[in-house]
């Protein structure tokens, strides 16, 4: 579709965005390798999880997801056709120590990482890699998992070890992707692995992996030459449900959890004290030094950012009292997630406003349609372009407000292993048909090709 402009869709051009802007796809690993006992890789958290029937919508799991980890030079191939110049990826820290940590790390497993490292240069792409994308091994859970204080050491050993192999080549490391989703989806909704239900491990996990971030950072610092760190998070704008002053409050509240309980401790100001006094015995056992540790700096805040959430209060409702609300008339993802560009201007306003990051990147942001194959074999995802482009208008008014912010990772590359909702939920700009593995660039896929190769 060419970009002559119309009111809804204003000429935007890569041009608008300063030259060395980072654009880019992001993946995770269960997501698309597949290959989960190939090469000497142990049980992760997520196959266990898998295998027990109910825990996934469609009795799936990532045993074969993309088969990227055969298929990675023909995934490259489509990231470097788009025109990015950036790739986020993460580590299966199960492929580089099987049960977790011990002396000598699987070769076979570094060297799959050192070779699609090693693709993405060829190829023009900077990595960008995560190293905790959600798959812990399996060992480490069967001895406490991330509420176990011994796993945050056993992070940083892999930390150290993945870093001396690729800090020759990767500048840029995100430690962990979505610090709320793996204590509160994992351990307090059950929702993902390891399926624990408990609010007081949540919050003990979230600590530890909080802590195990700030450990790791001198260990890259030690290792990688120049390196650039920082954590991902999952952010919200937030909206309450009515002007009563019981749903503002609420909506308060529901920040200290959701957002100001990652921000605050990352950027030196402890946990938010308004929510520490709600936790009762639920909050976290903190050792000295932890708070100075979760603080140490780091040279950008990566903002994953999907949709707004509107926040009611509901006495009873847990130790919080608070309840998300469906919204009301508004469009949605199949997902039933928002559609809303204009938060996510809200919500990098209000990040850079009250925390000040020197640089910030949107390492994820992407959406899921019900595709459909036409006879032809094409993906008309006419929602998903609308989306995308709508979505790097908000990104150009943004740079306008003078945010700092320098890149852009669509989620994701492909369609993936959706956690769990398996296979049902597809949110690539490329399709996969999980029978055959072909990949197809979707209309959304092309048009983000067109933006960033100036052809629009
Ligand atoms: O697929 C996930 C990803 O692993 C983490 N962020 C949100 C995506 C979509 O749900």
């Amino acid at each position: 579709m060419k970009n002559t402009g119309t009111d809804e869709f204003p000429i935007l051009k890569r041009n608008d965005f300063a030259p060395d802007f980072r654009w880019g796809c992001s993946t995770s690993s269960y997501q698309i390798e597949g290959a989960v006992h190939q090469d000497g890789r142990g049980e992760s958290i997520w196959d266990r999880f898998c295998a027990t029937p109910g825990h996934i919508r469609d009795g799936s799991s990532g045993a074969v997801a993309c088969d990227h980890y055969h298929r990675w030079p023909e995934d490259l191939d489509i990231a470097r056709s788009l025109g990015t110049n950036a790739y986020r990826f993460s580590i299966a820290w199960p492929r580089i120590f099987a049960s977790g940590r011990g002396r000598v790390p699987n070769q076979k497993g570094l060297d799959f990482y050192s070779r699609l490292v090693d693709g993405m240069l060829e190829r023009g792409l900077e990595p960008w890699v995560t190293l905790y994308h959600w798959d812990l091994p399996q060992a480490l859970q069967d001895q406490g998992g991330w509420a176990n204080r011994d796993t945050v050491d056993a992070f940083v050993e892999y930390t150290d070890v993945v870093s001396r192999h690729l800090g020759d080549r990767i500048k840029n490391w995100i430690t962990h992707n979505e610090p709320w989703c793996t204590a509160f989806n994992g351990n307090f909704e059950g929702a993902h692995a390891p399926g624990l239900k408990s609010f007081k491990t949540a919050l003990q996990v979230c600590h530890n992996v909080l802590v195990s971030h700030g450990l790791a950072i001198p260990v890259l610092r030690r290792n990688v030459p120049a390196v650039r760190v920082g954590a991902a998070l999952s952010l919200h704008p937030l909206k309450p449900a009515s002007d009563s002053a019981q749903d503002v409050a609420a909506t308060v509240r529901h920040d200290g959890l959701r957002n100001r309980w990652f921000l605050d401790p990352l950027h030196g100001r402890g946990y938010p004290a308004d929510i520490w006094a709600i936790l009762g015995d639920n909050a976290p056992v903190v050792q000295a030094g932890d708070m100075q540790t979760i603080a140490t700096p780091t040279d950008f805040l990566g903002v994953n950012y999907y949709f707004p959430e509107i926040v009611a209060d509901a006495p009873g409702a847990g130790v919080m009292s608070t309840r998300v609300v469906e919204p009301g008339n508004v469009e949605r993802t199949a997902f039933g997630w928002e559609v809303s560009p204009r938060g996510m201007i809200t919500l990098l306003n209000r990040v850079a406003r009250d925390y000040r990051p020197t640089e910030i990147y949107l390492t994820e942001n992407g959406s899921t349609y019900h595709d459909v194959v036409t006879p032809d074999g094409n993906i008309e995802d006419l929602e998903r372009r609308r989306y995308l482009q709508r979505h790097l208008l908000a990104l150009r008014e943004i740079v306008a407000l003078g945010i700092p912010i320098k890149g852009y990772f669509a989620w994701s590359l492909l369609d993936n292993f959706e956690w769990a909702e398996g296979y049902l939920r597809r949110f690539g700009l490329t399709h996969v048909d999980f029978a055959t593995q072909q990949r197809r660039l979707k209309l959304s896929g092309q048009w983000y090709g067109e933006f960033l190769r100036g052809d629009l």
